[in-house]
């Protein structure tokens, strides 16, 4: 990212990043009053092949850091609005950032101020001037590893999927661009048909079988762009971005046809099982606390009803 971009650009750029993946190049947000020094920065990292996103307003990085995502954040110490340890000490106070790592990069030369700097949550202090080299390699040192422990916090180890806080997450940030982009989200809360069943008669190692089964046929039949988390025990949830309620409810209706038809080879007779589904659109007012509730009461609908289906 350069400097000559104009917001709805940026936003565009920033939205075909946001599915990271481990082979995406690193994102460093740069928080600097002064542009020329933030576009130094920005031109060593960017010829390393490291994404950089610039604010010369320190107020504005809390929607950056929602909207960009970065790996790490580089901050200038001295700023009007809010000096680089304020805006530290404000950015680990969200539970969300608090493995993204924080280098400051500033002249400050004096090691108690220095010290006193990275005291509210600062990783690294870098003083300028510094070799290219030097900010290259400690930014992608650091970046990797962050990178590496966040993949690490926001799955479940049996499935892989998401797991129920980060699945709530992945929700709220949904919720934003489909508000702002006028575009339908549902979201689906799926729980496995008397599962208690399953594990007291074939044990509770088939019932692993079964939850990452129906982990991985949400894998392949939902779109890349879907999130998929398991909720809880034998509870998953999918945020399904531009879907409206009848490409929703045709989704997950052939998802839960297909399912019920897998049988798992078994003693004395082979094992098949069914899920219930409760499905909310997104709705003028509703945030995803709200949206996620809704879809809790549709899949209560669902199991009263009589279970393996799919209500809205
Ligand atoms: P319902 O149709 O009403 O959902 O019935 P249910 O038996 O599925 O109801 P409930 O939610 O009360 O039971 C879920 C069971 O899932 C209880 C628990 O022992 C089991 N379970 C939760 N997590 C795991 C897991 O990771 N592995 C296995 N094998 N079983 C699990
Ligand atoms: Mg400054
Ligand atoms: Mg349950
Ligand atoms: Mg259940």
């Amino acid at each position: 990212f350069t400097g000559s971009l104009d917001a709805s650009s940026l936003l565009e750029r920033i939205e075909v990043l946001t599915h990271v993946s481990q082979y995406d190049p690193y994102k460093v947000l740069i928080v600097d009053d002064s542009k020329a020094q933030a576009t130094h920065t920005e031109r060593v990292l960017n010829s390393a092949g490291i994404l950089t996103h610039t604010l010369t307003e320190p107020i504005q990085a809390m929607d950056a850091l929602a909207e960009f995502q970065p790996d790490l954040i580089i901050l200038d110490m001295y700023m009007p609005e809010c000096n680089g340890t304020e805006l530290a000490k404000v950015i680990r106070h969200n539970d969300r950032y608090v493995s993204v790592p924080i280098i400051y990069l500033s002249a400050e030369d004096d090691l108690d101020k220095q010290l006193d700097a990275m005291s509210e949550g600062g990783d690294d202090f870098l003083t300028k001037p510094i070799k290219p080299r030097h900010l290259i390699a400690t930014v992608r040192n650091r970046a990797a590893r962050a990178r590496n422990l966040k993949a690490r916090m926001v799955r479940d180890s049996l499935t892989g999927l998401y797991n129920h806080t980060h699945t709530l997450q992945l929700l709220e940030d949904a919720c934003f661009r489909a508000r702002r982009d006028e575009q339908p989200l549902a979201f689906a809360m799926l729980d496995i048909d008397h599962f208690k069943k399953v594990n007291d008669t074939y044990g509770h190692p088939m019932g692993d079988r079964v939850i990452k089964s129906l982990a991985l046929f949400l894998k392949q039949r939902l779109r890349k762009t879907d999130h998929i988390g398991r909720y809880g025990g034998e509870e998953f949830a999918v945020v399904l971005p531009d879907t409206d309620e009848q490409s929703a409810l045709r989704v997950l209706e052939e998802i839960r046809q297909r399912f019920a038809e897998i049988h798992y080879p078994a003693q004395p007779q082979d094992l098949s099982c069914t899920f219930s589904c409760g499905i909310a659109m997104l709705q003028p007012g509703l945030d995803g606390n709200a949206l996620s509730k809704r879809a809790d009461e549709a899949l209560y609908t669902a199991k009263h009803g009589g279970r393996n289906r799919v209500e809205l």
